[in-house]
């Protein structure tokens, strides 16, 4: 095997891709970066969906072992709605699911394409069904966000990813707080993108939404290195602490898993592995991730084993790299 490949921390299914348009019910450009849950025992992805338009849409998909067999809804189950709501002009994208305990429902994060640039939306659902939309909650240009669980003192938490512009681009993932899932304040910037050479120099975002472990709530995250050939999308994972997400534990060093396979090597755009939702059963991790923006694959890694390794990794000291 490769010697790089043994660096990481996640192992590719055999079977990869394991979606992607050829499995489609309907005429698609490319299937990729989902959301995934664990649904009345089931694997659920909620798919973004690339038209020939350009445009996105989610599709849900079930499968009983997460691996084959999907039950993909014929048509699109949740289409952008620029009548109602201009922001999704473009179309939706990347969503992230998370169950909110007290209130016994899901939220789904998602982009929205507005006019003024991407943004945050924000819909809850009881049945991956029927939806009902909360509206853009972050502003242009942010994306990347998934919610947590719980609330903190009261306050619901959501990681999110707003570009700056001055006094250089810099794309870092920032925490906001909020008492009703509607208004959103208190916007701190939690982990920020290293400079320089690093694999997650100047670009960052949340990739899956966090996990809650005894030893805190593990973040996995992407960062974008900038090449004379294009970009490279790898993942890393931080940890913050259990009951003050706004501070890093741990943050690792070197990313864990990065564009090898093919499949992930060349597509619509090439040298992307984009997470968006991972499931824990036990020990085992299941990432679920788009490859290079053309279909789904799935890789699997010990939880224990990704919290040993960010849990080595020096105490998070800000900016000083
Ligand atoms: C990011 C997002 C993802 C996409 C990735 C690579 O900015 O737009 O949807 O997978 O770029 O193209």
């Amino acid at each position: 095997m490769d010697k790089k490949l043994t660096r990481e921390l996640f192992s590719r299914h055999p079977e990869n891709p394991i979606l992607s348009v050829d499995d489609w019910p309907y005429p698609a450009n490319s299937v990729f970066n989902a959301a995934a849950a664990i649904v009345d025992g089931r694997t659920l992805l909620l798919v973004r969906v690339e038209d020939f338009r350009g445009i996105s849409h989610l599709t849900v998909a079930c499968s009983d072992d997460g691996v084959h067999g999907w039950d993909t809804d014929p048509e699109p189950t949740l289409r952008p709605d620029a009548e109602h709501h201009p922001e999704e002009i473009w179309g939706i994208e990347d969503p992230r699911i998370t169950l909110l305990d007290e209130m016994q429902k899901w939220a789904v994060t998602y982009t929205s394409f507005s006019e003024g640039g991407p943004l945050v939306s924000l819909a809850t659902t009881t049945d991956f069904r029927h939806y009902e939309r909360l509206g853009p909650v972050m502003p242009p240009e942010d994306k990347d966000a998934a919610l947590f669980p719980v609330r903190f003192d009261g306050r619901w938490a959501m990681l999110h990813r707003p570009v700056a512009k001055s006094p250089y681009i810099s794309a870092d993932i920032w925490l906001s707080f909020s008492p009703d899932l509607k208004h959103w304040g208190d916007h701190q910037e939690v982990i920020g993108a290293r400079r320089g050479g690093w694999w997650d120099a100047n670009k960052i975002g949340l990739s899956a939404p966090p996990v809650k472990t005894k030893e805190g709530w593990l973040v996995l995250y992407h960062g974008v290195r900038t090449t004379a050939s294009g970009s490279i999308y790898r993942l890393g994972l931080a940890m913050l602490d259990l009951d003050d997400p706004t501070h890093v534990v741990h943050r690792g060093e070197e990313w864990i898993f990065g564009p090898k396979a093919h499949y992930e090597r060349e597509g619509d755009v090439d040298d992307v592995v984009f997470p968006c939702g991972w499931i824990c059963a036990g020990d085992e991790v299941r990432m679920y991730y788009g490859a290079a923006d053309s279909c789904i694959a799935l890789a699997t890694a010990s939880l224990s084993e990704l919290v040993d390794f960010v849990r080595a990794s020096p105490e998070e000291r800000r900016r000083t790299w």
